[in-house]
């Protein structure tokens, strides 16, 4: 199955110029009008749009696209819903973008939806807005083979400690939403049906790169995604399964000099050690990479400098972590001066 090059189309902001031209074309033919209320009704109930492309657009900041946002969400009916259901169909409506600023304004959005429809269910949004996170985490923990340590019910409870102002939320209500994403793990719409990572997120940056063979030190031209703080590498474009996979934790990135090649990065653990890695091996049996580090050769030296800024960021980021904790943070300074 070809799947890889469509994740390009999701990368860029390439896939909301086609959808903006779209509606621009349908604006200016009178067939709809350039109102949030109508474009939100357009994004929602129109079939075969480009998920992605919808999430890009309700993303931005510009004030359109804000009240686009706010129309979009009052179309979904949370009513009576617990907080996996509203999730379920939210999520389903568009795909989350990467950027975590505009995840925040559109979980933002949600969460003061959810809590329109339900009043008395939380004490705020905020808590909404946490724990709408902490259900969206704890979907890729329980789903996503990648992650090793899977939390118990136990400590989904504790990590949601306090966050009701301060006070813990219903322990049924939290073994309900467990329960619920354990048995069943969120839909996400795939534009291209690749269920690579089960993610929710773009591809940071991706590319064609030379790298440097592990004990043999051949230069190979492959074709490197950067996403979820990995490198994924694979031989062609269209391949659907990485020949390679190095999680960038605990690693560093360098730009290198004095090879026999102009425009190298490296990528090394700081405490010298080996780099963990997978790779697939001819016969399809995955195997540890054997790099000390690995040395990777752009096409120019711009682009060898935008691989080390991408790659420095998704090691350091976790956008929902940051957004989270920043919530967090407001509930219990908001909780502390009513005291
Ligand atoms: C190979 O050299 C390729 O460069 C491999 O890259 C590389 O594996 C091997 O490293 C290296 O020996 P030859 O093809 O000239 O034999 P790729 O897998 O991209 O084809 P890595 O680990 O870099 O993927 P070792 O360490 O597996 O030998």
């Amino acid at each position: 199955m070809h799947t890889l090059p469509l994740f390009m189309h999701r990368s860029g902001s390439c896939d909301v110029w086609f959808l903006l031209q779209g509606v621009h074309y349908l604006v200016e033919n009178n067939l709809l009008e350039w109102q949030a209320a109508s474009v939100a009704e357009f994004l929602y109930k129109e079939e075969g749009l480009n998920k992605t492309a919808i999430g890009n657009f309700l993303g931005e900041r510009e004030e359109m696209h804000l009240d686009t946002l706010k129309a979009f969400v009052a179309l979904h009916e949370f009513s009576d819903l617990n907080l996996v259901q509203a999730l379920r169909q939210f999520l389903w409506s568009f795909r989350l973008p990467g950027e975590a600023q505009k995840i925040d304004r559109m979980m933002e959005a949600f969460a003061t939806r959810y809590c329109d429809c339900n009043p008395g269910v939380f004490q705020s949004t905020d808590t909404c807005y946490i724990l709408s996170f902490a259900i969206i985490m704890l979907n890729t923990s329980l789903h996503n083979p990648n992650v090793k340590d899977k939390p118990s019910l136990q400590r989904f409870i504790s990590m949601n400690r306090g966050i009701n102002n301060g006070e813990d939320l219903p322990t049924e209500l939290l073994t309900k939403l467990y329960a619920s994403i354990r048995s069943e793990p969120f839909k996400i719409p795939e534009d291209d049906g690749n269920d690579l990572t089960l993610t929710f997120f773009n591809p940071d940056r991706e590319g064609w790169l030379l790298k440097m063979g592990g004990r043999i030190k051949t230069w190979k031209r492959r074709w490197f995604i950067l996403t979820d703080s990995c490198l994924y590498y694979f031989e062609y474009t269209t391949d659907k399964d990485p020949i390679g996979i190095i999680p960038l934790e605990n690693l560093c990135v360098r730009k290198l000099q004095d090879t026999g090649k102009s425009n190298c990065l490296e990528l090394y653990n700081p405490k010298g050690q080996k780099i963990k890695a997978c790779k697939t091996e001819n016969k399809g049996r995955v195997v540890q990479g054997k790099h000390q580090s690995y040395r990777l050769n752009a096409a120019t030296a711009e682009e060898r400098d935008n691989w080390i800024d991408a790659i420095r960021a998704s090691i350091t980021k976790d956008p929902f972590y940051d957004l989270v904790t920043q919530r967090k943070r407001k509930v219990i300074s908001n909780n502390s001066s009513l005291d």
